[in-house]
């Protein structure tokens, strides 16, 4: 049985403050639920929320990280640094990393390996355009995207990923896929894993969907056979939206 895993991506919102609050609303919340529930945040943000969650079920995340382990990349942060201050988990390869600040396959592999070497769970995201949507691209996009992330990634080390299928044209847009698309898409990601790793490999890694899930929604999405968790944004950044999801 794969654990669902939902997981707020903040994106470049709260200030420490904001945060800490946050976590001592639904830190208390969350213990007893069947699902990981993780927090993606602003760097800034990390030690405070580390500390705040300690002892309790919520983990958190970054949303970014640097492929090297040390050097002279101003601006970047490495695994280590997240390692030490109890970071569990990190994004890799957000549409908008991938948009704005130059992200590819290519780094989102690298990235992979290390934070895996390190012993942080990647959350490695991939999903099409609108334009490659309506040319019937998505799923041999998502399958290259895939296929680069995972290439040198062991067996072993594969179902330490997860996954967050993130179609960029419902991304902050309100415009959700439907839940049948979004899991029809999420199965064939499992197939493309079938492909690289074999069934039991690909049953266990977890793969969530993203894109505008909200409280209305998340109760039909996590219904569908493949989708073993969300990545949310704007709908994570209020607790009791957030506590609505994990009790989905
Ligand atoms: C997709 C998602 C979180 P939102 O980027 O990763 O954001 O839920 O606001 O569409």
């Amino acid at each position: 049985m794969r654990k669902p895993i939902i997981a707020g991506n903040w994106k470049m919102h709260k200030t420490v403050a904001e945060g800490v609050a946050f976590i001592n609303a639904v830190k208390n919340e969350v213990e007893g639920t069947d699902v990981e529930a993780l927090i993606c945040a602003p760097y800034t943000l990390l030690p405070s929320l580390v500390e705040a969650a300690k002892g309790t079920s919520v983990k958190i995340g970054a949303q970014n990280m640097h492929f090297e382990d040390k050097g002279a990349f101003t601006g970047e942060v490495s695994a280590d640094m997240l390692l030490d201050i109890g970071v569990t988990h990190v994004i890799i390869g957000h549409s908008e990393r991938r948009q704005y600040f130059g992200e590819t396959n290519e780094t989102v592999n690298k990235k992979a390996h290390k934070a895996l070497q390190k012993g942080l769970t990647p959350i490695v995201c991939c999903g099409e355009t609108l334009e490659q949507r309506e040319a019937g691209e998505t799923k041999s996009h998502c399958k290259v995207q895939i296929e680069e992330a995972f290439t040198g990634i062991a067996a072993a080390d594969a179902p330490k990923v997860v996954i967050a299928y993130e179609p960029i044209w419902a991304i902050g847009t309100g415009k959700t896929a439907s839940s049948q698309d979004a899991n029809d898409v999420i199965a064939f990601i499992r197939e493309v894993l079938v492909g690289l790793y074999g069934d039991a490999v690909s049953e266990e890694v977890r793969i969530q969907y993203g894109g505008s899930v909200k409280p209305a929604n998340v109760e039909e999405i996590m219904n569908e056979s493949d989708i073993d968790g969300a990545l949310v944004g704007g709908a994570s950044l209020e607790p009791s939206d957030f506590l609505q999801l994990v009790n989905f």
